[in-house]
């Protein structure tokens, strides 16, 4: 089985973890990409399976997918143990919804922090201070999800925490870091930091992002 990912993208990673939380035996194919080129060139099989010419992909034999929460609920069908997505089916749907939100509500105020930094002085523009309060707000919502819960879905572990981890380590790296003022987040973090399907691709990115002399945020 071969991930096709990149060095810095989080939804690559996303599936790397979920792929080492279930002790697979796959190869990591790391696709061309620089800070300057971005990824240029497309890895030719990125091309061939992925419509939208993004990774990550995964190849299993005849089956090969693109979108990490499609890739995702494939592993989870095709290897149910350990399980990620909680067991009942009410449980599950809000596990899901949480992790959607995450990929699809919280991360495209990153994405605006990270487009809009290219721009000479981003901080007062107003587009700026909206992304920055919208994640803010986001942690405040997780903050009370984590309530009483050790994981974003509840007392197990799930997908929705691999999701949020890795969005949230890139809103610290466009500054916008999960701080104190959150305490069950800042736990929370420490707790998935802390697997060991997690380390290996959280201290590879934070490796990667030194060699090009980048700065690291704290992520544990
Ligand atoms: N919804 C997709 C998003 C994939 C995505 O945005 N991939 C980025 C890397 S993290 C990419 O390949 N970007 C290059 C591009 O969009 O051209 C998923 O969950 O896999």
């Amino acid at each position: 089985m071969k991930l096709y990912s990149a060095p810095l993208s989080m939804f690559g990673a996303k599936v790397e973890i979920a792929a080492r939380e279930k002790r697979l035996d796959f190869e990591l194919q790391m696709v061309p990409f620089s800070q300057q080129q971005g990824y240029s060139p497309r890895h030719p099989e990125v091309l061939r399976i992925n419509p939208k010419r993004q990774v990550p992909v995964w190849v299993d034999d005849d089956v090969e997918l693109y979108d990490s929460t499609q890739i995702c609920e494939y592993l989870e069908d095709r290897w149910p143990a350990p399980r990620l997505w909680p067991a009942g089916a009410a449980e599950r749907a809000r596990a899901r919804q949480l992790e959607h939100a995450s990929d699809e509500v919280f991360f495209p105020h990153v994405i605006r922090l990270m487009g809009l930094r290219a721009n000479p002085d981003p901080v007062d523009a107003p587009e700026w201070i909206q992304a920055c309060t919208r994640i803010r707000a986001y942690y405040d919502q997780m903050e009370r999800v984590l309530d009483g819960s050790r994981f974003i879905a509840g007392d197990e572990y799930s997908f929705a925490d691999i999701a949020f981890y890795m969005a949230q380590f890139f809103a610290a790296r466009h500054t916008v870091p999960v701080t104190d003022a959150h305490g069950n987040l800042r736990l929370w973090r420490a707790r998935v930091a802390a697997r060991p399907a997690v380390r290996p691709v959280i201290d590879a990115m934070a490796g990667y992002l030194r060699s090009i002399d980048y700065p690291v945020p704290d992520y544990d």
